[in-house]
């Protein structure tokens, strides 16, 4: 039994989220996906989330690829986590190449690429203009 595990916000679900999961869930047995806290996207993003954490955790939840969630609380925690859930492999969105190699000599670490021109920043931004 192989599992994937694999983090992000996930605010206003699009289909680059549905991709990166889609993608991860095929590279093992179970795919396991931490959510990031409000606090955590605040003090990453300074801003909060337009989906609150209950929700964003409940999308991602009823995905037939995924197996199981939790709230990632601190980006810090990455090692505890992947422990925790037994996690083979960590797979993360290109936009954080190289930033969790120091977890290779406890996992798998795979970077897969982002889909191109789409955003959950270019979804509000557009909202924004239209409203
Ligand atoms: N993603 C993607 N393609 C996009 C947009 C996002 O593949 N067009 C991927 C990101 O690379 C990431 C995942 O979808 O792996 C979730 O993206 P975000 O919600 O933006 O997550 P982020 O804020 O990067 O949080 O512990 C790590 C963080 O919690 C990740």
């Amino acid at each position: 039994m192989k599992t994937v595990i694999t983090f992000g916000t996930f605010d206003v679900f699009h289909v680059g989220h549905v991709n990166i999961l889609q993608r991860a869930s095929a590279l093992g047995d179970r795919l396991v996906v931490g959510v990031s806290s409000d606090a955590l996207n605040f003090s990453k993003k300074g801003r909060n989330p337009i989906y609150c954490e209950a929700d964003r955790l409940k999308i991602i939840s009823v995905l037939s690829f995924v197996d199981d969630v939790f709230i990632e609380e601190s980006l810090e925690k990455k090692l505890q986590y992947i422990q925790e859930h037994k996690a083979d492999v960590l797979v993360m969105g290109d936009d954080w190449q190289d930033k969790f190699d120091h977890l290779k000599p406890h996992c798998g670490v795979v970077y897969l690429p982002r889909t191109p021109s789409i955003s959950t920043t270019e979804i509000i931004e557009v909202v924004r203009q239209k409203s």
